[in-house]
């Protein structure tokens, strides 16, 4: 039985940070960094039945096409991540009531619609990507067991050698996308996206402070591993994998690119170009 400090409840049943109860979740659930992108994907559901928010965590949950679907902000970074999709996971795999693990396991089907920094010249602004993989600089990953194919293989000893990666950091990760989910993204470009722990220093942007690695995006924009390349920059798709595939969930990361880090654009619509990377994702997965 899990101890109240460990497994937090509100008063109401449901889960402490994201204030849900199983019957809230739905079998396919998309995470939006920004609250006010929650109304946007919602709007595309043929109904919404129920609605909550705790800080920056906002839910809407109904159904699209006869299926039953949540769109859950996390807020920005894989700090967040580690918090929804472990209290969601709980939502499914723990029985609340008896403070107990499940017999059976619910799998999710777990959609990021984030934004992101393209770190290719030729992916340019309000273009749609899907992620093949997350490559975790953050090291959220760490902290949990049974790592070692993400955190010990070829890919990243090569990342390790080639970005001459400072010790100072945490060792880099790299996990696959769902592959049930990356499948059907046939239309999209894919590539590995690189997650970072911070929007400035972590991604090589100089405002006032000088950085320990400024040429981190070069190195980042460079590196190839049997035909694949790091396409872009955000702060979540790693954990979200990551967890995703501890947890046993499926996951997969679309971003709409509304930056180009090498070309120094900035979209001058994302708001336009991100709804129409929902549509298009709603209208493929559901
Ligand atoms: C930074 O501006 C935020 O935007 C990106 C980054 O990953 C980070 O969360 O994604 P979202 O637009 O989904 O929040």
């Amino acid at each position: 039985m899990y101890k109240n400090s460990e497994l937090i409840l509100n008063p109401d049943g449901s889960l402490y940070h994201i204030n849900l109860k199983p019957e809230h979740v739905g079998e396919t659930v998309f995470l939006v960094g920004d609250p006010d992108r929650v109304p946007v994907v919602s709007a595309f559901f043929d109904q919404v039945d129920f609605k909550t928010q705790k800080r920056e965590i906002v839910t809407h949950s109904g159904k699209l096409r006869g299926k039953r679907v949540t769109v859950i902000s996390t807020g920005m970074g894989t700090d967040n991540i580690d918090i929804v999709l472990g209290e969601l996971d709980a939502a499914v795999n723990l029985d609340l009531e008896k403070k107990e693990k499940k017999a059976d396991h619910t799998s999710l089907k777990i959609i990021r619609l984030g934004t992101s920094g393209s770190l290719q010249a030729e992916i340019p602004v309000d273009s749609l990507l899907a992620s093949s993989h997350g490559l975790g600089l953050d090291g959220l990953l760490h902290f949990y067991q049974n790592t070692d194919a993400f955190t010990q293989n070829p890919l990243i000893d090569k990342f390790i050698t080639d970005s001459n990666w400072n010790s100072r950091f945490a060792r880099p990760y790299i996990v696959p996308a769902g592959q049930s989910l990356l499948a059907k993204t046939q239309d999209f470009k894919t590539g590995i996206t690189a997650t970072a722990c911070g929007f400035y220093g972590p991604q090589g942007r100089v405002l006032r402070l000088d950085i320990q690695e400024p040429e981190l995006n070069e190195k980042l924009t460079a590196f190839e591993f049997d035909g694949l390349k790091i396409t872009n920059f955000e702060m979540e798709t790693s954990a979200i994998y990551g967890l995703a595939k501890l947890m046993g969930h499926e996951a997969l990361s679309v971003n709409t690119i509304i930056a180009n880090r090498i070309t120094g654009d900035f979209s001058t619509d994302y708001k336009k170009a991100v709804k129409n990377m929902i549509g298009q994702v709603l209208e493929t997965f559901i």
